[in-house]
Formats: structure tokens, sequence, C-alpha cells
């Protein structure tokens, strides 16, 4: 039984960017309403993105009030510092996040998901998997039993964590990277493109490679 996408008010996405589309996509594929697509970049006002217009930059969301509406965080890996921080800058104003899951996704029994969470097409999550708020689970990831996702961590697409996996605040595992059960990924840590985590990874390390070694070592 998948867990409800949050109640479906009106929402506005944040980013017009590669991120930003996909996150509209889940969107309109759950049949959700989107009025409105803000994005900092000028150049993109006044155009559409997948047919919903660009309406301006952030001060647009004056035009509602936080409580009439839901918002998306469409700011991806351009910056995950930026993601967090805008998370929280629209939270300390009011406004609320949409919970995401786009149809496709597999979501086990007793997997719970915070708010602003986002899940892709084609990912799984297994039962009794926690994932924090403001968290993205991209593209056909595999998230397994029990595993623990922390808040504003960004598990890239085709990424695989095997049962019991816990990744700290912040932390970014890429694209297509595997780690084996019961590891640690510590705060704001980078688990490499690719990667074999084989060992408990610290916070703030960067490890890359087969198996994962410290950049750099
Ligand atoms: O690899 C995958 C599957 N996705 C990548 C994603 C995780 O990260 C994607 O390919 C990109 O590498 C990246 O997507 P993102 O974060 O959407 O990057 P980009 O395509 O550069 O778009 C960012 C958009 O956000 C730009 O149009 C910026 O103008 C806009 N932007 C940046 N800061 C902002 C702000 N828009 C608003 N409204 N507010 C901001 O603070």
């Amino acid at each position: 039984m998948k867990p409800a996408m949050s109640v479906p008010l009106p929402t506005v996405v944040i980013g017009a960017g590669g991120h930003g589309k996909v996150i509209l996509e889940v969107l309109l594929e759950a049949g959700i309403e989107v009025i409105a697509v803000v994005d900092s970049d000028t150049g993109r006002h006044g155009t559409t993105l997948l047919g919903v217009p660009v309406v301006g930059g952030d001060q647009e969301l004056q035009r509602w009030r936080p409580q009439d509406i839901l918002l998306a965080n469409g700011i991806g890996s351009t910056g995950q510092r930026h993601r967090r921080h805008l998370f929280e800058r629209m939270k300390a104003a009011q406004y609320r996040f949409a919970t995401i899951i786009h149809p496709s996704a597999v979501i086990g029994r007793e997997a719970m998901i915070a708010e602003g969470g986002q899940v892709m097409a084609g990912a799984v999550l297994q039962p009794g998997v926690l994932l924090g708020r403001n968290a993205i689970v991209n593209t056909g990831a595999r998230i397994d039993h029990d595993c623990v996702i922390g808040d504003h961590c960004h598990v890239a697409p085709g990424a695989v964590l095997c049962g019991g996996v816990r990744v700290d605040l912040d932390a970014h595992v890429g694209a297509g990277a595997v780690i084996i059960q019961n590891m640690v990924i510590g705060e704001g840590a980078l688990v490499a493109a690719g990667a074999v985590v084989v060992r408990p990874v610290s916070a703030g390390g960067r490890v890359v490679g087969v198996p994962a070694k410290e950049m750099g070592s």
C-alpha cells in the first residue's frame, strides 16, 4: 500500500531546470493541479515547462497564501546545500512541501516518506524504509528493507542500497552506486557514481571506485 501523496492542494514547482521538469512530470502523472513554476532565471519567465507557465521568480509566490498551496522543490543537485536552504527558507515562511511519489514507484509496507520527500519513476522502496524531509530517491533507484535516508539526501538514478543501510543528513549517493547491507554513509558524504561501498563512509567523506576508497587515497 502506497503512502498517500500529500493532500492534493494546487502546487507550485520551484525551479524550471532538469529536476524541476522531472518533478513536474510526476505531479502531472499523479493528476496533481500544478498552477505555476517559478525560476530565478529571468530568461525563463513567460515560457512554459511541460505546458505549465513559468510565471517569474520566488517573489511571485506572494500571489498565494501559504496555506492555500503546496510547494515542490525542483532544485536538484545544482547545489544540494541550495536545495536545503530553499526548503528551510520556505518552511520558515510557513509554506508546506508536497511529498511526491511517481505512480510507477514501488513503496513497501511500513515505508515512511517525510514532508517534501521525492520518489521518481521506477524507484523501489522496500518495507520499513524511512525517507527524510526534502530527500530525493531518483529514477530507478533501489532502496532495500529498513534503510534510513536522512533529510536533504539525494540517491541518484539507478543506485542500489542493500538492506539496513543508513545515509545521514545531506549525503549524496551517486548514479549506479552500490552500497552493501548495514553500511553507514556519514553526514554530508559523497559516494561517487558507480562506486561499490563495502566499508562505512565517514561524515564529509568522498569515496570513489570498486571497492570504494577515499578520493585521493
Ligand atoms: O541527473 C539528473 C537525473 N538530474 C539532475 C539533477 C539532480 O540536478 C539534472 O540533470 C541537473 O544536473 C540538476 O538539476 P537542476 O538542479 O534542476 O539543475 P538545472 O537544470 O541547472 O536547473 C536549476 C534551475 O533552478 C535553473 O533554471 C535556475 O535558474 C533555477 N534556480 C536556482 N536557484 C532557482 C533558484 N529557481 C528558483 N525559483 N529559486 C531559486 O532559489
